[in-house]
């Protein structure tokens, strides 16, 4: 029996707007197969549709946006020794995004709660990511053993926003300490480009359909009314995440002379695998030196095949998502036992 209703995405075209509705709210819509293939597959038909004019993304849940990609559907697969299905879910995932980035049309995402991973992935792409005082958005996968992908390690060196200016310190401080951005945070950083309170955001969807994303900013942006507590660590955050290798950030981190400044990146890698911090500093150093972001992809995908059959992948899933425990025992145990020239060969091969 298929009930139209049960369909994870809703997808459909009201007055000349493609509409994307999430509607997976028991797993915080977090994207599976079938979702990533229903994005890729109106993406394709809306590009060359004259009838559409733009797109919009939204959650119909107020449990948030998007969690990110279904990573125990991808623990699953790497635990019954079919890792096969996981590298091809993450390849056509990866591939959406990078269509997704080369999009011609406004695509415009509505982030009215949580954003995280491949989230981002589905918004940060697009022309415009409207957020309310309820959105955040991170990158928390060292907790999970996995690596910063989706394309945010192109996207975010590049991103200038409230910033004034494009910050790769920034973006690596970003995806290895999985720092929770608050709506100002994202206004700043680039994440978002607009302000909407939560009450107005029906309002602003239908405004986008009837009549342009223009005319409905107009009438319903705001300015975000809190500051952004990490552009208080931009001088820190330049002076320390600049380095090559994930040992050397650390070292900037200790002797860098701002305890409260340590004190705050050690709290944030605390629950975070070695293997994981070290392979996600060599991923951002490639990723700075891509000309598209299709060839960022491609290292995250080779990347990722092989930190998903590495053993931290299914014991991060596992402490974080499964018995929500937090409680990882990492293997190798530190971040000088890890062997950065594994990683380094992958994403430069
Ligand atoms: C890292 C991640 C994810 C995560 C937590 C991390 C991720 C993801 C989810 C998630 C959260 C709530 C759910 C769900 C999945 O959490 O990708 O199904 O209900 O999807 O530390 O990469």
């Amino acid at each position: 029996m298929t009930d139209f209703s049960e369909k994870l995405i809703i997808s459909r075209v009201e007055n000349g707007t493609g509409v994307l509705e999430l509607n997976r709210p028991r797993a915080l819509n977090s994207l599976n197969p079938e979702m990533i293939d229903v994005i890729d597959e109106c993406l394709r038909a809306w590009a060359d549709d004259d009838a559409v004019s733009q797109v919009i993304v939204y959650s119909n849940s107020p449990k948030g946006f998007c969690a990110g990609g279904d990573v125990r559907y991808a623990r699953d697969a790497v635990q019954s020794g079919t890792p096969e299905l996981a590298d091809k879910f993450f390849a056509d995932e990866y591939k959406m995004n990078g269509d997704l980035h080369h999009f011609s049309k406004p695509y415009i995402a509505l982030i009215d709660g949580v954003a995280m991973g491949g989230g981002l992935g589905i918004s940060v792409h697009g022309s415009h990511r409207v957020v309310s005082e309820k959105a955040f958005a991170a990158m928390p996968e060292m907790a999970i053993a996995y690596i910063p992908d989706v394309g945010v390690p192109f996207m975010l060196q590049r991103m200038v926003g409230g910033k004034g200016y494009a910050s790769p310190a920034l973006a690596l401080f970003l995806v290895t300490t999985g720092w929770r951005l608050s709506p100002a945070d994202m206004l700043w950083s680039g994440v978002a480009t607009d302000f909407v309170s939560s009450e107005n955001m029906e309002s602003l969807r239908q405004a986008i359909i009837e009549k342009g994303i223009d005319a409905a900013l107009s009438d319903y942006a705001t300015e975000v009314a809190e500051e952004s507590e990490l552009a208080k660590w931009i001088d820190d955050i330049e002076a320390t995440f600049v380095h090559g290798s994930w040992p050397q950030v650390l070292d900037a981190v200790k002797n860098h002379g701002n305890e409260s400044f340590a004190n705050m990146v050690y709290e944030h890698i605390a629950a975070s695998s070695p293997s994981a911090l070290v392979a996600a500093t060599e991923l951002m150093a490639v990723a700075a030196e891509c000309s598209d972001i299709r060839e960022e992809l491609e290292c995250e995908r080779k990347l990722g095949e092989v930190i998903r059959i590495e053993p931290d992948f299914v014991e991060g899933v596992r402490a974080v998502l499964v018995d929500k425990a937090r409680d990882a025992s990492w293997n190798p145990p530190t971040v000088e036992s890890v062997d950065p020239k594994k990683y380094r060969a992958i994403v430069r091969g």
